[in-house]
């Protein structure tokens, strides 16, 4: 892969409203990735691998639990921090960012907000520092857009809950230390569970083949009469709501962190638009190439202020789910139409990986499907504005 020469674009000076201590967090989280991963990421796709020497790195620049209070090891950053530093992970690769998302929005939200105080100082540091990786076991083989169908369940034994089913789709699981596992009880009552690596009857298969996300350890969670310590539930909240409230964090960061990966397209086209000459004249002094590229930094400028209001309506505890799901739809699917056709710009070159495009291209596959698809998403804003649920 080419030296990493990224330049952000901000064309409506976005900078102007970030505080200096988001700009700070951004600027640490952009160097590192142009440090860290953009010099490995490629080669650990291809060889479809999760680079694990990054997870101190992550851990360093406050990925893992941006927004989780000091007291618990997290950084006390604010969403719009989280978000800048998801949008700078996934500048450098979906899949690690990925990664950062489950730790934080999925393991560590989960236990910070439905937790016990004793389970919050039990995991929470160890997850802020990578000691402890965790997974978030929401999806099944037969229940990925209807969740609240699904079948993983326990029953109480006295002194222990048993535990039985499968997850299927699970990001880190094969190398994570615990699994926020959802799973519903007698009552059919859905619970989360927090089950830990080495449990007898827990296994964690990888799933190979992936043409996308293939820097990120994908895999199931199986569960076979795991014997679960009753103090391994979370209290706090039961329902499908109760795992739902997670996605609103992870999809929110997801909104972000996809504006990177249309960033890297975009500084990537344009970049070689201006070199490449063909016809005796750059390529940029072409119309043809001039719509792609400039409908692309409109669409990036559009994304950013979606998310920087979205940022101000969650600081403010005021974003709705529909308003999530509006930006992490938006956002990504602007992302992708970039990459296909930031591709495009860079002729043959752009399917090599030479050039990171055609690598986030294929990751933004995944991105529009989970956290909830592309079709999903529409029909949660389509139920929030006529107060009609499409789904059933
Ligand atoms: P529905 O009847 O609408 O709701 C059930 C209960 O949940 C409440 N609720 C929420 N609560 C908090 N936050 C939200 N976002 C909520 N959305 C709904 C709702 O009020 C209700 O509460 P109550 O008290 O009345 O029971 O549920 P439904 O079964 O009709 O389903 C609605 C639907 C389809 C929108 C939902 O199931 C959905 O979002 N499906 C998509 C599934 C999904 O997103 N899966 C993601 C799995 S995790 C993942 O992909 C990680 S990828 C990680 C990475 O690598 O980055
Ligand atoms: P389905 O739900 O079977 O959907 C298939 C198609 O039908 C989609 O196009 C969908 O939009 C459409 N559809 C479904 N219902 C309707 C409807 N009512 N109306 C119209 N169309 C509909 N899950 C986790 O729990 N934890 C993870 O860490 C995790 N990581 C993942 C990592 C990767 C790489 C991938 C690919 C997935 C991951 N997932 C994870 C699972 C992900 O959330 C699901 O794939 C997603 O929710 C969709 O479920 P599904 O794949 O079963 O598709």
């Amino acid at each position: 892969m080419r030296p990493d020469l990224f330049e952000a674009p901000d064309y409506y000076q976005l900078d102007d409203l970030f505080s200096d201590e988001h700009l700070l967090v951004r600027d640490a989280a952009r160097q590192w990735v142009k440090r860290d991963v953009s010099p490995i990421i490629e080669e650990y796709a291809q060889k479809a691998e999760f680079p694990k020497q990054i997870l101190k790195g992550l851990a360093e620049i406050g990925a893992f639990g941006p927004y989780i209070p000091e007291e618990y090891g997290g950084a006390g950053l604010d969403q719009i921090s989280y978000g800048l530093i998801m949008q700078e992970i996934e500048r450098g690769d979906s899949g690690v960012r990925s990664t950062a998302s489950v730790q934080s929005s999925l393991v560590m939200y989960p236990i910070f907000t439905y937790g016990t105080e004793e389970q919050r100082k039990k995991y929470l540091p160890k997850l802020a520092t990578g000691e402890l990786m965790g997974c978030f076991g929401l999806t099944e083989p037969d229940h990925g857009s209807n969740p609240g169908g699904m079948v993983t369940n326990f029953k109480d034994k006295g002194d222990h809950f048993l535990l039985n089913g499968a997850k299927l789709w699970i990001s880190n699981s094969p190398f994570a230390d615990i699994a926020v596992v959802w799973a519903k009880n007698e009552e059919g009552r859905i619970h989360g569970l927090l089950v830990e690596r080495g449990m007898e009857g827990f296994s964690t298969p990888e799933t190979h083949n992936k043409w996308s996300l293939r820097a990120s350890a994908t895999g199931e969670l199986i569960f076979d009469n795991v014997k679960i310590p009753k103090e391994n539930i979370l209290p706090g909240k039961s329902g499908l709501g109760a795992p739902l409230g997670c996605l609103d964090s992870a999809r929110y960061g997801i909104a972000w962190g996809a504006i990177g990966a249309a960033m890297d397209c975009y500084d990537t086209a344009l970049r070689y638009a201006k070199e490449r000459v063909q016809f005796g004249k750059p390529i940029a002094a072409t119309q043809l190439q001039q719509k792609k590229l400039a409908e692309m930094i409109t669409e990036i400028t559009k994304a950013q202020l979606l998310a920087f209001r979205l940022g101000q309506l969650k600081n403010e505890g005021k974003a709705t789910t529909a308003q999530i799901s509006m930006a992490k739809r938006n956002n990504v699917e602007m992302a992708i139409t970039i990459a296909r056709e930031a591709r495009q710009v860079l002729g043959g070159m752009g399917i090599t990986g030479e050039y990171s495009i055609m690598r986030h291209m294929m990751n933004l596959e995944s991105v529009l499907t989970y956290e909830g698809t592309h079709d999903i998403h529409l029909l949660i804003t389509g139920a929030d504005i006529t107060g009609h649920q499409a789904f059933k």
